[in-house]
Order: structure tokens, then sequence, then C-alpha cells
């Protein structure tokens, strides 16, 4: 699979193009906007979150609810654009009324933590505007928006199913090895903070207060789980086609995290090999681990068991108290700027993060099984499976 997402945070739109999906996967803009519609949720999120929403258009690739094996392309609108439309104009805009509009006025004080500062020196740019524009994690919508096209993918043709949740949210945290299941799905995007775990998620949405008060930002860590993954997908042959590294890079590509884990990660440093592998053991319906502290990885390659991968997101960067900063037209010390900003977004980093793990088994399973159909995928991945040599 090959995908690409382009558009900027206040432009007319995002846009995702996703190639090598076989035919016949369902497809609606209504499963789009049902993801997009989950990533929008979450305590702490900021105003405009409540203000804006997500238009999905189809422009190629489906039709009448399947997928046509061509390259599928979705626009996310943004209904903020008319608010932007001319600071964020594709075509040059009179200076005149540029001058005039306060939304246009140079962004000279970078903030901390963001790409404003590298992404101007590297760039060229006297002003943050053209590089925080595309930083912004608004680009997520088009990540999800594609997410959720590739797990229908993956459920249509190897039965995989994803969920995540919140299991550490600043200080607050989950009780560690309790996992959710795809049923779990309804019930943790009711909940604030998208925490199984009642009294965790009380004590997080009390941490966000908190933080709001103190004109503070919060990060946290998001687990994604993949129910259904077969063994096999990935390979131990070559670094950068282990399955792992795959999804550590798809991982760390989503705005603001900074640490990724597979399975029980840095603990598994701390402990004894005795007490670090899963043990393989006979079962009824074939081998099986005694333990899922690998996370359904072993040696780049997926074990058959359950996928389990982690990642730490750091508070977001406009900082409501703002952070020390120096104003690059005169090089004196100031404060960053600051307009609105989320308290946090933790929640809707596992709504991203469950699209990135989606994306990259999609490509693996596509990889691995090919076919131009879904029958003659699922075909595929009946025959491989019957025909495992060890089971
Ligand atoms: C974002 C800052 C906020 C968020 C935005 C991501 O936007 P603004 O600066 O316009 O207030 O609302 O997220 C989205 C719009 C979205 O759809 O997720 C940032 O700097 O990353």
């Amino acid at each position: 699979l090959r995908w690409l997402t382009a558009g900027e945070s206040h432009g007319p739109a995002l846009v995702a193009t996703l190639e090598g999906l076989p035919a016949g996967v369902p497809v609606t803009t209504e499963l789009v906007a049902d993801h997009l519609a989950r990533r929008r949720l979450g305590y702490g999120r900021g105003a405009r979150m409540k203000f804006e929403r997500d238009e999905v258009t189809f422009l190629g690739g489906v039709r009448h609810g399947l997928s046509l094996g061509s390259p599928i392309a979705i626009m996310v609108g943004n209904t903020e654009w008319p608010k932007w439309e001319q600071v964020m104009s594709a075509d040059p805009v009179d200076p005149e009324i540029l001058a005039g509009l306060a939304r246009n006025a140079p962004l000279t004080r970078p903030r901390p933590g963001h790409a404003d500062l590298a992404g101007m020196q590297k760039y060229g740019f006297d002003e943050a505007r053209p590089i925080l524009e595309r930083a912004s994690a608004r680009e997520t919508a088009a990540r999800v928006a594609l997410g959720a096209v590739a797990r229908s993918y993956l459920k249509e043709t190897t039965g995989v199913e994803i969920v995540s949740h919140v299991v550490e949210l600043a200080s607050a945290k989950a009780p560690y090895g309790v996992y959710p299941t795809p049923a779990d799905t309804e019930r943790l995007d009711a909940d604030p903070v998208r925490c199984l775990d009642a009294d965790a998620s009380k004590r997080m949405v009390a941490e966000i207060d908190q933080a709001h008060k103190d004109g503070d930002t919060l990060g946290g860590v998001v687990e994604v789980l993949a129910y259904g993954v077969p063994v096999g997908l990935g390979s131990h042959v070559h670094w950068d086609r282990r399955l792992d590294a795959r999804l550590a890079a798809a991982l760390m590509g989503i705005q603001a995290i900074k640490g990724v884990e597979v399975g029980d990660g840095f603990d598994l440093a701390r402990v004894p090999g005795s007490q670090a592998h899963d043990e393989i053991l006979p079962g009824e319906d074939g081998i099986r681990r005694a333990t899922g502290r690998a996370g359904g990885t072993e040696g780049g390659l997926t074990t058959g068991e359950l996928l389990r991968v982690r990642a730490a997101m750091k508070p977001i960067a406009t900082v409501p108290r703002a952070l020390r900063t120096v104003d690059v037209t005169t090089g004196e010390p100031t404060q960053a700027h600051h307009q609105r900003s989320d308290v946090c977004a933790v929640p809707a980093a596992g709504i991203v993060a469950e699209a990135m793990v989606a994306l990259v088994l999609a490509d693996a399973v596509a990889e691995k099984f090919g076919g131009d159909s879904v029958p003659e995928t699922r075909r595929n991945v009946r025959s491989y499976l019957d025909g495992l040599t060890v089971r």
C-alpha cells in the first residue's frame, strides 16, 4: 500500500490518498465520519473541536460502498475555512488586505516544543505560520480517514480488529496489564479520557482540570491492541521489514509522540530473561504462549498473539502560561505566542495511533497475501494458514 496526506490546518481541506487496496472493501462516508468523530472526543480539547466539523467526501476509488481497486482519495473539509480564505489563499492576495487582518499577524515568537523555530530556519521563513499550518495535529484527521479504510480491509480479509485505550495521563495511571477488547470500544469512547478503569479515569480528568486552572498542558500514554493478527506479518530477514520497526516508525510519526514501546517494552530491560519472554506451550488449538510480554512480535514477525504497542505523547507545545522564547524579528527574549490550545489531546492520540497501526498492518497484509479482490485475498490468507508447517 502507498498513502499520502496533504493539506494545512486552516486550509480548505485535508486530502488523503491510498493506493494498492483490492476491490470489494466495504467503505462508506459514514464509516470514515464515525472514526473522525471518535478523534474529536476527549476531555481537555480546545474550542476548535467544538465549533469545527469534519466534512468527508470521497473523490475516487469507491463506488456504492465498495472499493474499486483504484486509488482511493478522501477529502476532509475544514469548516473553519471561510475565516482563513485570505490568510491561507493558494493564490496571491492584495498585501493591503492581508495587512488589515489580525489573523495574518506574523507569528515571530516560536513555541518551544513545536516545529515553529526549526521549521522557520530550515524552510527560510521569518514567521511560523507556514510551518505550524502543516505541523499541526489537524493533519491526523486525514490519517484517521485512511485508517478507517485500512481497518475495514483488515477486518474483511483477516478478521483483525483494533482497539486503543489511555493507560497514563500525566501522573494518573490505569492498572497495568488490563486489556480492552474490540467489544469495549463503545464504552471507551463514552469515557471522557478513553480509559478502561473508572477510578483512573476520574484521576485523569482531575489532572486535566488542574492543568487547565494552571494554564498548563498534559501528555500521556496510549496503548493499541490488535486482535486476530495472523502469524508471520513482517520479517526477521531485514531491519526495514521488521513489523515492530514499522509500527514504531508509524507511531513516532504522530505529532507529539516521543516514545514507543512494543509489548512490555522498556520494562523488559529491567528483568532477567527468565521473566522477560513468553514461554511456548502446547494447546488444544495449536501452540500458544503463556504470556504476552513481547506484544505479539518476535524477531520482527508477528507471532499470532495479541499485538500490543504503546505510544507516549508529550504535553502540547502551545502552553497557555507561555514559555520563554525569542522574538525572531528583534532577537529579544519574550514569551511564546498563544491564542488557544487543547489542555490535553491524549484520548485523540489513541484514535490516531489506532489508525497508524491499522495502516501498518494493512500494508503488511497486502504485502504478504496480495490479491486484487477481497475474495482473492481471503483465499490467500486461508491457504497460508491451512498450510502452516508447524502449529
Ligand atoms: C492544533 C491546534 C488546535 C487544534 C488542532 C491542532 O488548532 P488551532 O490552533 O486552530 O486552535 O484544534 O487540532 C485540530 C484542528 C484537529 O482537528 O485535531 C495543533 O497545533 O496541533
